[in-house]
């Protein structure tokens, strides 16, 4: 079984797909917060990630990286700036110094998120960030693509949409992830042999998608679930409609007016 080091280990979407990626893989599993029951095929490491030495430990000896950690929405500058910017150059620089060549970076459909949910978008449109958080996941982005390209890394890039058993409003139907497909796309990341630096939509098999997928389709991605499945519930419950057509028309969403969430 590969060794594959799994950062933000405490975070919501670590935890759900931590039994899944436990039937493939040995996981080493680091944070600033305490990890919940750890099984004996996972080791636990304290690792900030502003600190390049606890991080080197943290890397040393696995197979790849699956780079989680990180601030999850927007926040002040001085926040998103020290975990995501700081924090993802550090994390890929300790792999670096470790010789870990492989790492799948949890990116975020809030690169893209001022583009209008009326446009199709793939992986080469320039980004349009809707937040500091969005700026900070095209700076690691960026990072792997430097990483790959001039010290041999082989980097998986996902823009997440949301992850979750379902999808739990409008917006979420056209970006949902499930856990079991997004563990899809990170086995991709870690296996697949052609991989220098790709980006990639985390999205499952979505009707109402406002994404081309087509470079993880490329990559073999073949996602099993479907959040029409879950569309009449969720249509149901919400309007989406808040009045404010920054956050009804642009596919971030909240993240398009938010300072702090
Ligand atoms: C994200 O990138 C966030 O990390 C997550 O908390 C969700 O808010 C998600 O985007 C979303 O767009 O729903």
């Amino acid at each position: 079984m590969k060794h594959i080091l799994v950062t933000g280990a405490a975070g919501g979407v670590a935890t759900m797909i931590r039994p899944l990626l436990r039937a493939e893989y040995r996981l080493r599993l680091s944070d600033v917060r305490p990890v919940s029951d750890p099984t004996r095929h996972e080791d636990v490491v304290t690792a900030d990630l502003d600190d390049v030495e606890a991080l080197r430990t943290a890397v040393a000896g696995v197979d790849g990286v699956v780079h989680l950690g990180g601030y999850s929405v927007e926040a002040e500058w001085d926040t998103i700036h020290a975990a995501n910017i700081v924090g993802c150059y550090n994390l890929f620089e300790a792999a670096r110094l470790e010789g870990v060549k492989r790492i799948v970076f949890a990116s975020s459909n809030h690169a893209m998120g001022f583009y209008p949910r009326s446009q199709t978008v793939g992986i080469d449109a320039p980004v349009r960030p809707d937040s500091r958080y969005g700026l900070s996941k095209i700076f690691g982005e960026g990072v792997g693509a430097l990483y790959a390209y001039k010290y041999g890394a082989q980097v998986l890039s996902i823009r997440i949409g949301h992850v979750a058993e379902k999808p739990v409003d409008r917006r979420r139907l056209a970006i949902w992830l499930s856990p079991r497909d997004l563990v899809q796309l990170i086995r991709i990341g870690l296996e697949h042999p052609d991989i220098r630096h790709e980006i990639v939509y985390g999205m499952s098999d979505n009707k109402r998608a406002w994404w081309d997928n087509g470079n993880a389709a490329r990559l073999g991605y073949r996602p099993l679930d479907r959040s029409e499945d879950y569309a009449d519930m969720v249509l149901a419950a919400d309007s989406g409609r808040t009045g404010d057509d920054r956050v009804d028309l642009n596919q971030g969403g909240p993240f398009c007016v938010a300072e702090v969430l």
